[in-house]
């Protein structure tokens, strides 16, 4: 999995009102919106505790301190522990948090203390991205495309299965695309299937992976993924709205799952 960088995070705060603006205008909804209907809940005010993990690649200098961010981003009240790891995570609870975010360089986790859920971030991202994808209010069918299978394209795709969706999905892994076909049903598609789409789910650690033949004029492109697949003159050539964030809307996916 590719790991952030402390400049991915740089701007957060511009990199989130940017996407919201164009989430609203091809979806009708703010990323708030659509995380209250999705999840049918409010975050009401659970208190959040934001611990560093030293383990592995180990601190990344701003991730904990985005987080923060992010939780008063959504008026809610959270704190990072003064240390990391086990004695951080006894801090955080001895110091009442509700909900514990945390991530090592496998994975990053939500947990609820009071309801015991628990969600990871790829799953949480895959569904939220996907979601996106599927509300372009400029769709032209049910139609729509993953590209990539992996943890976070798997639960888009599920998700979007779980809706109706005809998702179509291509992957260059052949154990990650039967694995799709056989547990979700989803059409296998590969480039140069003569398909286009209007709406989009990117989710691949790849740059470039968006081609012509793939998109309709004026589609929607829904990432994660860092580096971005749409290359930049296919984007301006169809005239595609771009949603791509590095954390805000992951987080904040993970947090209303949890609720
Ligand atoms: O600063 C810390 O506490 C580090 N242990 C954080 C490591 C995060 C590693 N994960 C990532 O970089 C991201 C996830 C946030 C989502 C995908 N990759
Ligand atoms: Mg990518």
């Amino acid at each position: 999995m590719a790991l952030l960088t402390p400049e991915d995070l740089e701007n957060l705060s511009v990199q989130i009102e940017e996407n919201d603006e164009i989430i609203k205008r091809v979806t009708g909804l703010n990323i708030k919106e659509i995380c209250e209907e999705l999840y049918e809940t409010k975050l009401n005010s659970p208190k959040i505790g934001i611990i560093p993990i030293t383990a592995g690649n180990g601190i990344i200098s701003n991730f904990t301190s985005s987080l923060l961010f992010i939780v008063q981003y959504f008026g809610l009240e959270g704190f990072i522990t003064e240390h990391p790891d086990i004695t951080g995570y006894h801090e955080a609870v001895s110091q009442g948090a509700d909900i514990l975010l945390m991530a090592d360089d496998h994975i990053f986790v939500a947990h609820n203390l009071r309801n015991e859920k628990i969600v990871s971030n790829h799953v949480a991202t895959g569904v939220i991205y996907a979601e996106i994808a599927s509300k372009f209010k400029e769709a032209s069918s049910k139609d729509i495309l993953v590209i990539g299978l992996g943890r976070v394209g798997y639960a888009g795709a599920s998700h979007l299965v779980n809706k109706g969706f005809n998702v179509y999905a291509c992957d260059p892994n052949k154990e990650f695309l039967r694995k799709a076909v056989d547990e979700l049903g989803i059409k296998p598609y590969c480039s140069d299937d003569r398909k286009k789409f209007s709406m989009v789910l990117e989710a691949t650690p790849n740059a470039d992976t968006i081609s012509e033949g793939m998109i309709e004029e004026r589609c929607l492109v829904s990432t994660p993924g860092i580096p971005c697949g749409l290359p930049p003159q296919i984007g301006s050539k169809y005239r595609v709205d771009l949603v791509m964030e590095p954390l805000v809307i992951g987080v904040a996916s993970m947090l209303y799952s949890v609720i």
